[in-house]
């Protein structure tokens, strides 16, 4: 940090704990969160019956949790259990001190960062707004409304449940409710709320209430500067970095005088600088805008990169305005931001290398980052808690998107059935490399498009994307999850109004919205749904006939009724954006949920309850039935389906995956984001990380299915055996080989290694060899491993083939396996195995120790072999070799 920003920080630091500092008078914000201890919140509910203690940000299902009125909620039947909560109404009521000093300031506004969702507000018995987007935030000034003393701050929320009904029966619109499997409510596309807290397939239903985001009083004479957006355009040799900043006085002030002044660190310890004086009058409820440029040579910049293709380098933005008005108060805003280009290619594929067929049809739909078309590896998130109020847990954060570093992702698609994350997440995808596709919040619906309803959008659009714009991680916008493909496919009965829908969409996500997007940041592309066929659904009046086009833009592919782990099944795209198979959690996590063993099996009460996808279980059984061999009878049975489950949903999306990776020859296919990073109950669904935290195989195989050098096999129709190379480096492979070892199910030594020559361009894959199946008809008796040998190639995994499905492979034994354990660091152990045969999906557990297997779910075709545990207890060698165990698939 430079020496001027160390002062600038010191300022800022001052501004947090006193109000004067060198005639520099910073605006005083008074704080009316719970941990401020200012505020004492209470929560009740419509008769009064209940009153307990009230948080902060917070909302009524976790202080109900907290004050013991109801159980954990994610436990048993416990979400329909506490569904009376969503139907009464409930009050929080804050009692504040306000000072006679703070009311000498000519300004206080009550800055609402979220309200969930349908509130009306009294400050001392007085009205003082209403409240019906959770993702708006909410500024009304209340100097008149303030006293010396004792304030009472009050919100009275509505069911949302009620409310959203009340709507519909004014503003009809479908799918009226969610499938009774749910066990969910009706009518989420008529509220402005997070559309999962309704239930989903994979959730439960919590509407919530409450004040989901930090709230605060902001006392001031001049203004404040709310909020900044940054665009950055390179040049050849310089950097140009617009910076806008929105500012906010009071009604009555309307005019903005004082100093603006952008700092910007970079490289070689300097500090940049920009200034201007303003004069400006503002709109009638106190905001406008000023913009400052600063030209910044490009020897002073490092490009920001997605995670695997270089740094994340970050730069300290710093924003002060110093206004006229009495003793010259400060606003100021910090922001930190990355230099990268990014593009999104949509151009005639066919004229990519000049030749017409190398492309395909249609137009090329691919992310093109400092000028490199890039693969996009990732997967897509929902929110990390169903409760929003909790959903800012930075432990869970850190851990996901970590999660996701690790495994090589470079994208998360941020889904449109959750909420937009918080400011501690997209800081986290800008310093972990993590692009974020960023859906708007409307998901598998029709929405009503009415007066009120469009006019609360507009804000809640334009404010978003005011915040979140300067994060070098996003890298899109999307209108809404599926909505154009639901319209199209007639999946909510919309087809004899076909007319009507489609010109609501396009009021919508057309008229409304994109110019909204486009305005603040011209910088990205908006997509107005995914999946869509991009440009070519805008040419086609944005509801194209075929949007799941395998020749344009993004798709989405779910088919449970095919053999999934034959990749010969998957339809071509360019960018598969959505594609999964569930499976359950493991029994570890399921017991947070319920410890009764009756629930344990299939078709319990309590199994049915938690599973919502229709006829879910029987699809995961068909999955496990034609690849694998278990038998009905067997003693074990709910155990190792759950274990199966997990291994058919790896083995799956690896196939899935693999497929697509092998696609991108000449910018085929460019994206496989999977369908779903994370949970947020214990239940079947189709995640690779589970509630909690704990990897299933598929986020385990996702490290290797990701891997930036990977080859990969395919088994054709005709039998025979093509193999790929990918290379997602900047350099390309040359003089490689690729061995091909084929084993015995029986026998830890190959019966026949082949190599074959390999190489491959930067950033591309391409056909190394196509090779007959060794030994054709003992093809149950074998299978195929492949290794890469290749200059500049520290590592590549193993991948395999299986010739035929495991369940007929012939010759695999009992193993012999012995574990040992040794310490590394305090907290990073070394597990040796030892085995002595094949052995399939070997999975290590270590019971009640809290760390992570770096790797797990082995093919294991080695006598030996060592994987590192990194734990977060303190433990010894002997304690974790102890509460090791394991399991494989074995028939
Ligand atoms: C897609 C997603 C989600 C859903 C998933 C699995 O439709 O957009 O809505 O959870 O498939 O069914």
């Amino acid at each position: 940090m430079t020496l001027f920003m160390y002062k600038c920080y010191n300022i800022l630091l001052l501004c947090f704990i006193s109000v004067n500092f060198n005639n520099i008078v910073c605006f005083s914000r008074f704080s009316l969160d719970s941990s401020n201890g200012k505020v004492i919140w209470t929560l009740e509910n419509k008769n009064k019956s209940i009153s307990v203690t009230g948080s902060v940000p917070g909302g009524v299902y976790s202080d109900l949790q907290k004050s013991g009125i109801i159980g954990d909620i994610l436990q048993g039947f416990n979400d329909v259990l506490t569904r009376w909560v969503a139907y009464d109404t409930w009050t929080y009521t804050g009692k504040l001190n306000v000072s006679a000093e703070s009311l000498e300031y000519s300004v206080a506004q009550l800055v609402l960062e979220g309200v969930d969702t349908v509130a009306y507000i009294e400050l001392n018995g007085r009205p003082i707004g209403l409240t019906d987007n959770m993702f708006v935030r909410y500024v009304v000034n209340v100097k008149e409304y303030l006293k010396i003393g004792e304030n009472e701050l009050k919100f009275t929320f509505d069911s949302p449940v009620n409310f959203a009904k009340a709507r519909s029966e004014k503003y009809f619109t479908v799918p009226e409710c969610v499938p009774d499997i749910y066990n969910g409510e009706c009518h989420a596309n008529q509220i402005r709320k997070m559309q999962a807290s309704f239930s989903w397939d994979w959730g439960p239903a919590f509407p919530s209430v409450g004040i989901w985001k930090p709230a605060r009083i902001e006392f001031f004479n001049g203004a404040v500067i709310r909020s900044l957006t940054t665009q950055t355009e390179k040049n050849d040799t310089s950097w140009l970095l617009k910076t806008k900043v929105y500012l906010q006085t009071g009604e009555t002030l309307k005019s903005i005088k004082g100093n603006l002044s952008v700092y910007l660190s970079v490289e070689g310890h300097q500090t940049l600088k920009v200034g201007k004086y303003l004069d400006i009058s503002t709109r009638d409820d106190g905001t406008v805008e000023a913009e400052i440029d600063m030209n910044i040579s490009a020897n002073v910049i490092t490009e920001w990169w997605p995670n695997g293709y270089g740094d994340q380098r970050l730069y300290n933005l710093l924003v002060f305005l110093r206004t006229n008005e009495k003793n010259k108060e400060i606003s100021y805003k910090h922001a930190k931001i990355g230099f990268r280009t990014i593009e999104l290619v949509e151009e005639d594929a066919a004229l990519i290398l000049g030749n017409e067929t190398s492309g395909g049809n249609g137009l090329t739909f691919y992310f093109k980052i400092n000028g490199y078309p890039i693969f996009m590896k990732g997967s897509n998130w929902i929110p990390s808690n169903i409760l929003p109020e909790l959903g800012d847990n930075r432990n869970t954060i850190d851990d996901l998107l970590t999660a996701a570093r690790d495994t090589h992702m470079a994208m998360l698609r941020v889904w449109g059935g959750g909420i937009y994350e918080s400011d501690y997440f997209y800081r986290r995808c800008d310093e972990l490399g993590i692009l974020i596709w960023q859906d708007f919040l409307f998901a598998c619906s029709m929405y009503p498009v009415d007066s009120d309803f469009l006019t609360t959008i507009a804000t809640e659009i334009e404010q978003n994307v005011i915040r979140l714009q300067h994060h070098p991680s996003i890298a899109i916008w999307a209108g809404n999850n599926e909505n154009e493909v639901a319209l199209r496919g007639n999946w909510y009965g919309t087809k004899s109004k076909f007319e009507k829908y489609k010109s609501d969409y396009i009021k919508l996500y057309v008229d409304t919205i994109k110019p909204i997007v486009e305005g603040i940041d011209p910088g990205r592309r908006y997509v107005i749904s995914s999946p869509s066929n991009g440009r070519k659904s805008e040419e086609d009046g944005y509801i194209a006939q075929n949007p799941y086009d395998p020749n344009y833009g993004d798709t989405h592919y779910y088919n449970y009724l095919a053999d999934s782990w034959d990749s010969n099944i998957y339809p071509q795209t360019r960018f598969a954006s959505e594609y999964g198979f569930q499976s359950l959690p493991s029994l570890d996590t399921m017991r947070t949920a319920s410890n009764s063993t009756e629930d344990y099996h299939v078709d319990s009460n309590y199994s049915k309850h938690r599973q919502h996808s229709p006829a879910g279980y029987s699809f995961i059984e068909a999955q496990i039935d034609r690849r694998l061999n278990l038998d009905k009878n067997d003693t074990q049975y709910f155990e190792k389906f759950v274990f199966y489950s997990q291994i058919s949903q790896a083995m799956s999306i690896k196939a899935e995956t693999e497929f697509y990776r092998q696609s991108q020859s000449n910018w085929y296919t460019m994206g496989a984001l999977y369908w779903q990073l994370n949970d947020v109950w214990q239940a079947p669904s189709w995640s690779g990380i589970e509630f909690g935290g704990k990897w299933k195989m598929l986020h385990y195989f996702a490290k290797s299915f990701f891997a930036p050098v990977l080859v990969s096999p395919r088994l054709t129709n005709t039998g025979d055996v093509d193999i790929y190379l990918t290379n997602d480096r900047f350099v390309s492979i040359i003089g490689a080989k690729i061995t091909v070892d084929t084993f015995n199910w029986s026998s830890l030594a190959p019966i026949q290694s082949i190599s074959y020559p390999a190489d491959v361009e930067p950033l591309n894959t391409k056909k190394q060899a196509s090779i007959p199946l060794w030994n054709a008809d003992n093809k149950n008796e074998i299978f195929l491993r492949f290794s890469l040998k290749a200059e500049g190639v520290s590592s590549s995994p193993y991948n395999y083939l299986f010739p035929v499905p495991l369940k007929s492979a012939k010759g695999l034994k009992e193993p012999n396996i012995s574990i040992t354990v040794q310490k590394k660091e305090e907290y990073k152990f070394l597990i040796s195995i030892n085995v002595n045969t094949v052995i399939l999906f070997l999975w290590l557990e270590a019971e009640s120790v809290d760390g992570t297997f770096e790797n797990n779910g082995f093919i294991v075709t080695k006598p030996n072999f060592n994987v590192d545990f990194i734990t977060r207890d303190v433990i010894s060698a002997k304690e974790l070799e102890k509460s090791i165990s394991y399991k494989y698939y074995m028939h």
